[in-house]
């Protein structure tokens, strides 16, 4: 057998660099290179070997956090088909990975995550930054990635990374299962030498199926929707993964069953399109949440079903109300007690509108939904135009910069009281307009987001919406963007604090506290010095 000495960390960035994807015969290269930060549990290894491989990108960030954002944003510009791979120290540098993978995970977007891990040998325990465990020598802080990661692994010895760099890799590309992948790596065996065999380093392809729905589910779903008076689909982030918004443009314009949208799934279809209802949900339209009270079939696609989507599951209220699901993921597909159509969101509309041939809602019901767009659109626009005083409302920037964007380009958000507002207010022209990282709502995700946006398409502008709270909790990034001449536009909104929160709190009678920007008082002892700025 040919075999090829190296070390750990050389064998898995140079399988890295072999690994291709491919769905509808386009293939492309599946990483577009390596965010890291270095440290003594990565230094020596995986640092080595990036700087052994420039044609594999090193990507410098500023936050390990942070770098995992820019990683997801990458990979959900790129429809789940690219992915950036991102190595840490051990310690507080791995750690810091963890928020970045529960947002990559609750997403449903693939990152490759190495962290550094304690040595394997043991012989220098404990190393700096090692968390010592009582009861056992087996525990690092990378457990913590476990619940975190959708496949988890820690690499003792160099020629596990066969096994275990297939197994990313499936995981990875898998359109039901992707997420966070970790793969643990002990600064000591990162730098071990092993003779691993050439050909698992030769170019491999990773072919995306678009799985066919089963026929009796498909009959049975067509079944449902023919004998339901007042059908609605729920769109969420898989229309758009899949490349299906074109499919479903046209089985709403054959059907004519209205649209309401999740926040990932706004901009499945086109803000002006007499089928879109728009945002759905808690932070929904009025049209598209009368349609939910009222539908008796709901057919959900791509979606989780998360609470703001439902409204907490009061959106839906006909007493007869039906689920019929579209999803590649099991867990999703079977939710809310629906008929489950497992099989890609494309596939399965296509074989969904060939099985409806001929059949339509009733002329006035299409109407109706035509008659919410319409009426929604106006109330946007006078929204845009309140002209509050002395400064803008928070509705009237966001149609500042929906009308100072082209419809190509990317207005970029996470958490606060922007996503709510851009739900029902941002006018979608572009299935890639609208990025919410609203699963996890996780602070900071703007501006790193920002970035990994930006680098999976450059030629779109990159609109970055973020209030002073998250601002304030990680912006360090817009240096990684010079660094890397990738332009952002940011729009800060500074309204002293935790507006959104600060709201929720006063609605339960806690008045605020603690979501404002004060200063101590030293008198009282409390916070309480309003506008120390
Ligand atoms: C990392 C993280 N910590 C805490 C929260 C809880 N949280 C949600 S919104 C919010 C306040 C956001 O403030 P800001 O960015 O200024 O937006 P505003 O509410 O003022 O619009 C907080 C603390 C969160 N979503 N993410
Ligand atoms: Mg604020």
């Amino acid at each position: 057998m040919d075999t090829i000495q190296l070390t750990l960390a050389q064998a898995i960035i140079k399988f890295l660099k072999a690994q291709y994807i491919e769905r509808d015969g386009m293939e492309k290269q599946f990483f577009a290179g390596c965010f890291g930060i270095f440290g003594h549990g990565n230094v020596a290894g995986i640092g080595q070997a990036l700087q052994q491989n420039p044609d594999f990108r090193y990507y410098q960030a500023r936050n390990e956090q942070a770098m995992v954002h820019t990683a997801t944003a990458f990979a959900k510009v790129s429809r789940r088909m690219r992915a950036l791979a991102c190595t840490s120290s051990i310690g507080p540098g791995a750690t810091n990975m963890v928020t970045g993978a529960a947002t990559a995970t609750v997403n449903r977007l693939p990152v490759l995550l190495l962290p550094g891990d304690i040595f394997a040998r043991r012989n220098v325990a404990p190393v700096l930054q090692q968390l010592e465990s009582p009861y056992s020598q087996d525990i690092s802080v990378n457990d913590c990635f476990k619940p975190v990661s959708c496949y988890w692994d820690r690499l003792h010895r160099p020629e596990q990374a066969i096994p275990a760099l297939l197994e990313a890799m499936r995981v990875l590309t898998s359109q039901a299962d992707t997420g966070a992948v970790t793969l643990a790596l002990p600064q000591d065996v990162q730098a071990e030498a092993y003779d691993y065999p050439s050909a698992f380093f030769e170019k491999r392809l990773w072919y995306v199926p678009r799985l066919c729905p089963d026929r009796e589910a498909v009959r049975r779903a067509a079944e449902l929707i023919h004998t339901s008076k007042a059908p609605l689909i729920v769109a969420g982030g898989g229309v758009i993964f899949s490349d299906a918004t074109a499919a479903l443009r046209a089985f709403v314009d054959q059907t004519g069953i209205p649209v309401g949208e999740s926040q990932a799934g706004k901009g499945s279809l086109p803000y002006e399109h007499p089928g879109c209802l728009g945002a759905i949900g808690a932070t929904g339209t009025r049209g598209a949440n009368i349609m939910a009270r009222e539908a008796d079939l709901i057919i959900g696609i791509g979606t989780t079903y998360d609470d703001f989507t439902t409204a907490s599951k009061t959106v839906f209220g006909h007493p007869h109300v039906r689920f019929a699901n579209i999803n590649v993921n099991e867990m999703d597909v079977n939710k809310h007690g629906g008929l489950p159509l497992l099989g890609d969101a494309r596939a399965v509309l296509e074989a969904l509108t060939a099985a409806l041939s001929g059949w339509q809602v009733e002329e006035s019901y299409r109407a109706r939904a035509r008659q919410f767009n319409e009426e929604w659109d106006q109330e946007v626009e006078r929204i845009y135009n309140l002209e509050h005083g002395p400064l803008p409302s928070q509705g009237e920037v966001i149609g500042a910069v929906n009308k100072a964007s082209r419809p190509q380009d990317i207005v970029l958000c996470a958490a606060g009281s922007l996503p709510g507002d851009l739900h029902k207010l941002w006018r979608t022209r572009d299935e890639f307009g609208y990025h919410l990282e609203y699963g996890y709502s996780c602070m900071g995700y703007e501006i790193a987001g920002g970035v990994g946006a930006k680098m999976a398409a450059p030629e779109r502008e990159v609109y970055v919406m973020v209030g002073d709270g998250s601002y304030l909790m990680m912006s360090q990034e817009i240096v990684t963007a010079v660094q890397e001449n990738i332009k952002l536009n940011i729009i800060l909104i500074d309204n002293h604090g935790f507006a959104s929160i600060g709201g929720l709190s006063e609605s339960l009678g806690s008045d605020g506290f603690g979501t404002r920007y004060l200063a101590r008082n030293e008198t009282t002892g409390q916070l309480e010095v309003k506008n120390f700025l």
